[in-house]
């Protein structure tokens, strides 16, 4: 039996300037640019070993076989990296998610970004990670952006080859770290796929947004290049209440928010007042996260304490690229 593993690990992320609608959705190519935040604590670990002998690609999550219905995005990015290496057996995928889903995040970015890197590593050479940001972003539009640390900026592109992910700064370069206020843990009624399609197809406002997110990019490239958290912090906020906008005006319109979502922005803003700087951003969910220095990590954490259970806060702080490696 002639078998080829690989392994590798990647971390989840939070986009500061938000990806929202797709140009081309088979290829996954995002009508804007975005920048996000790979976090430290939350990653995924996949191991991917291709052997002739299998008649089909098996997929493995946290020990259990997943359905083959479930697994068109991921055959998706077997199938690129496959033909990339001229190989045409099958696989096997095991893959242990380090998200907490008591975290609130989405673990589709580390997901795919770890099952692109495994993939690629067990059949050829894994340091072109130009070219892995692309495999990853077949999976998972916010995957192409957990194979680097630190600050990192999604190239929209226009087709397969232009749309991919660069680091701005390495995780020690930057003093950004995010408390997630968790305030539902269940799954979102509104998947980001199917939300953000819906938003594009309807909202009035959405060409303004494409339009605005493409203009802040370069100002927030500078600001994480000064390192200048009042500058990354507004930006940060203005995309995720701009974002949050084009639901609202969609057709028919909805929300991710929940009323405590309401109550948490309140809070920031309160906490800001009193001169503790901090921004929230929100995703495709109710969960509030606020960014703050680690000079105000224990201060944030503790104001946040009266209004919310210790367990619905989380810390997450800046995280490593991808590794193919366990340690
Ligand atoms: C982001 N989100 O930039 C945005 C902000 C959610 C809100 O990327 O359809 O799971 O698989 O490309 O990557 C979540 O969307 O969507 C996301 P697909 P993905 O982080």
């Amino acid at each position: 039996m002639n078998e080829k593993h690989g392994f590798a690990r990647a971390h989840t992320n939070i986009a500061l300037l938000k990806y929202w609608g797709k140009i081309n959705s088979d290829l996954i190519l995002p009508a804007n640019d975005s920048i996000s935040l790979t976090l430290d604590k939350f990653y995924t670990d996949t191991e991917v070993t291709f052997s002739d002998e299998y008649t089909s690609n098996l997929f493995y999550l946290n020990h259990q076989l997943i359905d083959v219905k479930k697994m068109q995005r991921i055959n998706r990015v077997l199938e690129a990296v496959k033909s990339e290496f001229g190989y045409q057996g099958f696989a096997k995928i095991e893959s242990e998610n380090h998200v907490p889903t008591a975290a609130g995040l989405a673990s589709s970015a580390s997901g795919m970004a770890a099952l692109a890197g495994a993939a690629v590593s067990a059949l050829g050479s894994h340091t072109d990670l130009t070219n892995l940001s692309r495999l990853a972003r077949l999976g998972s539009g916010s995957a192409s952006r957990s194979v680097f640390g630190g600050i990192v900026h999604w190239h929209r592109g226009y087709d397969h080859q232009s749309s991919f992910a660069e680091q701005i700064v390495s995780e020690d370069q930057i003093d950004l770290n995010m408390i997630t206020i968790v305030i539902d843990r269940r799954q979102k009624k509104v998947k980001s796929t199917l939300g953000m399609q819906h938003t594009a197809s309807t909202s009035p406002f959405y060409p303004a947004w494409v339009e605005a997110t493409n203009q802040a990019i370069p100002e927030m490239i500078s600001a994480v290049q000064n390192n200048d958290f009042t500058k990354i912090g507004e930006l940060a906020e203005h995309s995720a209440a701009m974002m949050h906008a084009t639901t609202l005006s969609s057709k028919p319109a909805f929300t991710y928010f929940a009323p405590e979502t309401i109550q948490a922005i309140k809070l920031v803003e309160q906490l800001r007042e009193s001169g503790i700087e901090c921004y929230y951003t929100i995703d495709a969910g109710p969960n509030v996260k606020v960014l703050c220095q680690s000079k105000n990590i224990t201060r944030v954490k503790r104001f946040f304490a009266s209004y919310f259970d210790q367990d619905q806060l989380v810390v997450a702080k800046p995280g490593s690229g991808i590794k193919f490696t366990k340690n």
